[in-house]
């Protein structure tokens, strides 16, 4: 911060420091400016922390005195870790307001009820690690048009040309919004800044269904450490149109971007499915079982990736060794299998496999 005054004799400045987390909003009021040397805390002393745990773990990082921790957690953790906070010291409050998505904050205040010490607030920030290139796990959705608020000549159609040596570029505060011609479930754009590997540009992401009401679902800067496409996921939701909100970069108000796709929720397993094909099982007997599992585009998954475990209501009758029904005694056993793929489990159809007697139509009436 550089301050010229010209021509001055005497002059008082007022600087209003106020801790905000990324996506937090100055306060409504400015309080009145205060000499230095009237500057107190009430009571004198601040209400302190004496732990804060992420899921039931210790914070490695706390610090009674440090308000402000970033923590990353892995791509595949979809949800906040919930926080726990304990107090410095008995009788203090502690409130904890959780994260809601990744990117998110957590907000943890302890007060004193008694109103000797003033109250203090903690932040805990989460953010997946950044992702960069183009995903491979998530469908790219069409784009029908884009417009943007304004350009230098570099057109908002250049962000959608698959080409990184085209790009849109206006200055200040600008939109560029994105048409997916329908309504899509949508849950992540990447973007490929302009320069972005050598500065960090101030951005929000917003989504609507008619291009009237917008919602905001993400809030964030750049990496800068990429020209490359980089993921900003968000909760899933369904929108026609998104739109990148620009507040331009650290080094300029230049809102500058080369490419843009808008993205699909993650594939993931959806169904799994086992049968065999056999028209009666004996006694005794081997049967290979097939198994496949379907993602939630419908396609079937390379069942080499999947972790495929079997159950069964009775192994005397019937059970599953390496993929092979393999049975004992005459009778009825229900087969089903449990599929894993990335992390997610679904359980498939229930096979109700009856057993019967070698050379039999099944278990013959006593005579
Ligand atoms: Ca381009």
């Amino acid at each position: 911060m550089t301050i010229h005054m010209d021509d001055m004799l005497r002059g008082t400045i007022s600087v209003w420091m106020v801790p905000l987390m990324p996506g937090e909003p100055l306060p409504q009021q400015a309080p009145a400016p205060l000499p230095l040397a009237q500057w107190a805390v009430a009571g004198g002393e601040l209400a302190r922390l004496g732990s804060i745990a992420l899921d039931g773990e210790p914070l490695a990082a706390f610090e009674p005195d440090r308000y402000g921790y970033e923590v990353e957690v892995p791509a595949d953790k979809a949800a906040p870790p919930v926080v726990t906070a304990a107090a410095a010291e008995d009788g203090l409050l502690v409130n904890v307001r959780q994260a809601e998505s990744i990117p998110g904050t957590a907000r943890i205040e302890v007060s004193d009820p008694a109103e000797m010490k003033a109250a203090a607030v903690y932040y805990v920030s989460f953010a997946h690690p950044p992702q960069y290139g183009l995903p491979e796990d998530r469908p790219v959705w069409p784009v029908a048009a884009v417009a943007a608020s304004g350009h230098d000549g570099n057109v908002p159609e250049n962000t959608i040309d698959s080409n990184m040596g085209t790009r849109w570029s206006a200055y200040g505060e600008q939109w560029i919004k994105y048409d997916l011609g329908e309504v899509r479930d949508v849950s992540a754009l990447s973007l490929a800044w302009y320069s972005g590997n050598t500065r960090f540009s101030f951005f929000n992401i917003e989504v609507s269904v008619d291009g009237e009401q917008w919602e905001r679902v993400y809030d964030g800067i750049s990496s800068g450490r990429t020209t490359e496409h980089e993921l900003y996921p968000f909760a899933r939701v369904p929108a026609r149109y998104v739109r990148v909100n620009g507040f331009g970069n650290n080094l300029n108000l230049w809102n500058s971007i080369a490419e843009t796709a808008v993205y699909g929720p993650k594939y993931e397993i959806e169904r799994a499915v086992i049968g065999y094909d056999r028209e009666e099982i004996k006694r005794k007997d081997r049967v290979p079982l097939e198994a496949q599992a379907y993602l939630n585009s419908g396609e079937p998954i390379d069942m080499s990736q999947v972790e495929v475990r079997y159950a069964t209501t009775d192994p005397k009758i019937a059970d599953v060794k390496d993929g092979v029904l393999v049975t004992q005694k005459t009778g009825t056993a229900e087969i089903w299998a449990e599929m894993t793929y990335r992390n997610k489990t679904v359980r498939s159809n229930v096979l109700v496999v009856e057993v019967v007697k070698k050379n039999g139509n099944g278990p013959k009436p006593k005579k």
